[in-house]
């Protein structure tokens, strides 16, 4: 078995089974080409369980999460079917070892979108626009890894939650975002602090997505990146995001 499809395994079999490992990295030393076949490899698993692909994330769109995490590239994992939380529904704390949620902005697509395009032809490719909780949960101990770690980790994704779709007219770069805990205000952000303008993240996810050979077909979603540094879960706890002139998400985790 070549050390991708080993490595494939060992990031998968965590993740479904929502228990922390050591970084991969400390066992073996690879770069981040390598860290995207295993991501690529470990949801083919996935997809092979039928379990299929519905969009991408991009990850550390925003200084605050470079920040946070300790790191300076943007990164991106792929969003498979499995992990999607109903808005206004709940998830289990079981399915996470220590889960985290970000604010931010999803985009639906309702043309194929694929290698390197204009701000205008990617949101030409748009149908919708609202905003999203993303929920990460590194699959390593203390959540710490290197960036080679957490490409190969899916970017750390385990689930997403979408509000109502809109209309994509409205302008992107400065939507105030409030994540509430419980009723109480836990995190402010603004969508500028997604490269500028989430636009941007989906430019970028064109771009990454036709590098690595994927497609995003019409109906897939491209979620933008966190407006604000991660918020730590705990079980029973109401999480709720209020994004200004996309309405709210919310979620309870038990
Ligand atoms: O911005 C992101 O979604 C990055 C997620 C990967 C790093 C992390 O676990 O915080
Ligand atoms: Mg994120």
């Amino acid at each position: 078995m070549s050390f991708i499809q080993k490595f494939a395994e060992r990031v998968d079999t965590a993740a479904i089974s929502a228990t922390a490992i050591p970084q991969i990295t400390q066992e073996q030393n690879f770069g981040v080409d390598e860290a995207y076949a295993i991501q690529a490899a470990s949801i083919d698993r996935r997809v092979q369980r039928g379990d299929p692909i519905v969009g991408i994330k991009m990850g550390f769109t925003s200084r605050a999460k470079m920040v946070q995490m300790g790191v300076s590239d943007l990164i991106w994992g792929r969003l498979t079917r499995s992990m999607i939380v109903e808005d206004g529904g709940f998830t289990e704390m079981s399915r996470y070892i220590h889960p985290r949620a970000e604010p931010e902005i999803a985009f639906l697509l309702r043309k194929p979108l694929s290698g390197v395009v204009t701000p205008l032809q990617a949101l030409d490719a748009v149908g919708g626009v609202a905003c999203a909780i993303e929920l990460i949960d590194s699959r390593y101990e203390n959540f710490k890894f290197s960036l080679a770690d957490v490409v190969a980790d899916n970017a750390s994704s385990s689930g997403f939650v979408v509000g109502t779709w809109r209309e994509p007219g409205t302008d992107l770069n400065n939507i105030g975002m409030i994540m509430n805990v419980d009723g109480r205000p836990v995190g402010y952000g603004s969508s500028a602090a997604i490269l500028g303008d989430p636009v941007r993240a989906l430019v970028s996810a064109s771009r990454v997505a036709g590098e690595a050979g994927l497609s995003l077909e019409p109906g897939m979603v491209v979620m933008a990146g966190a407006a604000t540094a991660a918020i730590a879960l705990e079980a029973g706890q109401h999480v709720r995001l209020e994004a200004s002139g996309l309405g709210f998400c919310e979620f309870r985790i038990r």
